[in-house]
C-alpha cells in the first residue's frame, strides 16, 4: 500500500450526518487497527448496498476492505449467507495453493469481538476482502476479455468443485428455479389484473393491466406478456433434466454477470466476487448467466433495447476459456443442455423484471418507474437472438468439446 500524506488523517473528514456517521461507526467495528478514513459507494449491485471502505494504519499507510449490508428483503437468513462464505473460506484453506496463476476469493473479514458480521438495529453487516490492483468492466471489450472471463468462471468451478454440495446451506429458495419464477408470475398477475377477486389471466384481463399506460408502455408490456406466454413450457428445460437426474447439484456462484469478475492489470481474470448467491445450484445457471451477462455487447442496462444482439463470438471465446479448465467435470449431459442453459438465463432474468416491473419494483433497485420493463425487453431482445442463432450456438458448442 503506498504511504498517504499526514493530511489525510481521519478526524476532519468524519461526515455528521446521521445515516454517515452510523455508516462509519459500523465500519469502524470491523478496523483492528487504524481508522476509517473514507467510505464510498462500491459497484452497481442490484440487491445489496456495498461500500468501500479506507482505514488509515498506523504505519501511516492504508488498507481498504469492502462493507456490505445485506438485504434481508431478499436474503431472509442473512446468517447463512455469511456461514457460506465461512464455509467457502474454511474449504479453500484445506486446496493445494499451487494454482497455475494469480488467483484470490474474497474471504470474511471479523468484528473486533471476532464475530462474521455487526447486527445493528436488525441488520446485517458483513466486512469482506478487498481485491487490490484488479479492476471490472460493465460490458466484454474484447474476445481476450470473454476468454478471461469464461476462465475464471471455470476456475471458481473447478476450486467448489470439491467442496460437498452439502455443506452449504440453501440462502435463496427458488433461485433460478425458472418454474418458480412463472408461479410468482401468474400470481402477480392474478393480483394486477383482477384486484385478487377472481382468477382469470387471460388476455382479457391482461388488458386491464395496460387500461392506465401510454400507448407506448403498453405496447412494451403486451410483447412482454406474449413473450413469457410463449415459453412457458420449455422454461421448465433445466428443472426437469435435474429431476430426472440428467443434471447434478453442485455448489455455484449464482451471480457471474461480467461485472462480477474482476481483471488484473494485464487483463487476466483474478477473482470473482459478490459471493452472495454461493449456494447449491446447477453449472448451467452460471454458464447461461455468465453469457447471457457478457455477450451481449449494449449490457444489461442499456435503454437501446432494440438493438439488442446476443454475440456469438464472444460466446465462443469465453466457452473457450471456461472449457480449458471445465473440461473435465462436464458430462455429456452437461453438454447436451448447455443451449438451453443459455437461452434460460436470459429469458428468466427478463421475467424475473418484468415480473418485479408488474409487482411495482419491489425486488430489484430502480432509478426509475420503468427501468425494470426496459431491463426485462433487454433479457427478451437478447432471448430472441439467442433463439435465430441456436443452430449456430449448437454446432459452436459441439465443435469445443
Ligand atoms: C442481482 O445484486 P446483484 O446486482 O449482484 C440478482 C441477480 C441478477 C442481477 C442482474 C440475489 O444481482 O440474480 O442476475 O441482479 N441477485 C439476486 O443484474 O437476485
Ligand atoms: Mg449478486
Amino acid at each position: 500500500m503506498p504511504k498517504v500524506p499526514a493530511a489525510a488523517l481521519v478526524s476532519d473528514k468524519h461526515p455528521t450526518g446521521s445515516a454517515e456517521s452510523l455508516l462509519w461507526a459500523i465500519a469502524e467495528r470491523f478496523v483492528r487497527s487504524g481508522q476509517v478514513s473514507d467510505i464510498r459507494p462500491l459497484g452497481n449491485g442490484n440487491i445489496n448496498s456495498t461500500f468501500l471502505v479506507t482505514v488509515f494504519l498506523p504505519s501511516r499507510s492504508e488498507s481498504r476492505f469492502v462493507l456490505q449490508r445485506i438485504n434481508a428483503q431478499v436474503f431472509r437468513q442473512p446468517e447463512l449467507v455469511i456461514q457460506n462464505m465461512a464455509v467457502l473460506s474454511e474449504h479453500l484453506r484445506c486446496q493445494p495453493t499451487d494454482l497455475p496463476r494469480r488467483w484470490e476469493t474474497p474471504h470474511i473479514l471479523p468484528t473486533q469481538q471476532g464475530e462474521h458480521f455487526w447486527l445493528e438495529s436488525g441488520e446485517y453487516w458483513r466486512a469482506i476482502s478487498f481485491i487490490e490492483d484488479s479492476h471490472v468492466l460493465e460490458t466484454v471489450e474484447s474476445l481476450a476479455h470473454a476468454e478471461e472471463v469464461g476462465y475464471g468462471l471455470a476456475m471458481f468451478h473447478r476450486l467448489i468443485s470439491t467442496l460437498p454440495v452439502d455443506r452449504l446451506a440453501d440462502t435463496l429458495e427458488g433461485f433460478h428455479i425458472t418454474p418458480a419464477y412463472l408461479d410468482h408470475y401468474a400470481q402477480v398477475l392474478t393480483e394486477r389484473c383482477t384486484d385478487g377477486k377472481t382468477t382469470a389471466t387471460d388476455a382479457d384481463s391482461n388488458a386491464a393491466l395496460t387500461d392506465a399506460l401510454d400507448s407506448l408502455q403498453a405496447e412494451q408490456v403486451h410483447y412482454c406478456l406474449a413473450f413469457v406466454e410463449q415459453r412457458q413450457d420449455w422454461a421448465h428445460v433445466l428443472e426437469r433434466a435435474k429431476a430426472a437426474g440428467h443434471l447434478q447439484l453442485r455448489p455455484i456462484h449464482g451471480d457471474p454477470k461480467i461485472n462480477n469478475i474482476m481483471l488484473g492489470e494485464n487483463g487476466q481474470a483474478v477473482s470473482l466476487i459478490d459471493l452472495d448467491t454461493l449456494k447449491p445450484g446447477l453449472l448451467h445457471y452460471d454458464i447461461g448467466d455468465c453469457l447471457r451477462s457478457g455477450c451481449n455487447p449494449l449490457g444489461e442496462e442499456t435503454e437501446d433495447w432494440e438493438n439488442v444482439v446476443f454475440d456469438v463470438e464472444l460466446a465462443r471465446a469465453m466457452l473457450r476459456g471456461y472449457l480449458v479448465q471445465a473440461k473435465d467435470f462436464l458430462s455429456e449431459s452437461d453438454y447436451l443442455y448447455l443451449y438451453d442453459a443459455i437461452r434460460l438465463l436470459a429469458f428468466e432474468l427478463g421475467l424475473r423484471f418484468f415480473t418485479d416491473y408488474l409487482e411495482g419494483n419491489v425486488y430489484f433497485k430502480v432509478k426509475h418507474p420503468t427501468h425494470n420493463l426496459i431491463r426485462a425487453l433487454v433479457q427478451f431482445k437478447l432471448t430472441e437472438s439467442i433463439e435465430a442463432q441456436e443452430e449456430t450456438l449448437r454446432a459452436m458448442i459441439q465443435s469445443l468439446r
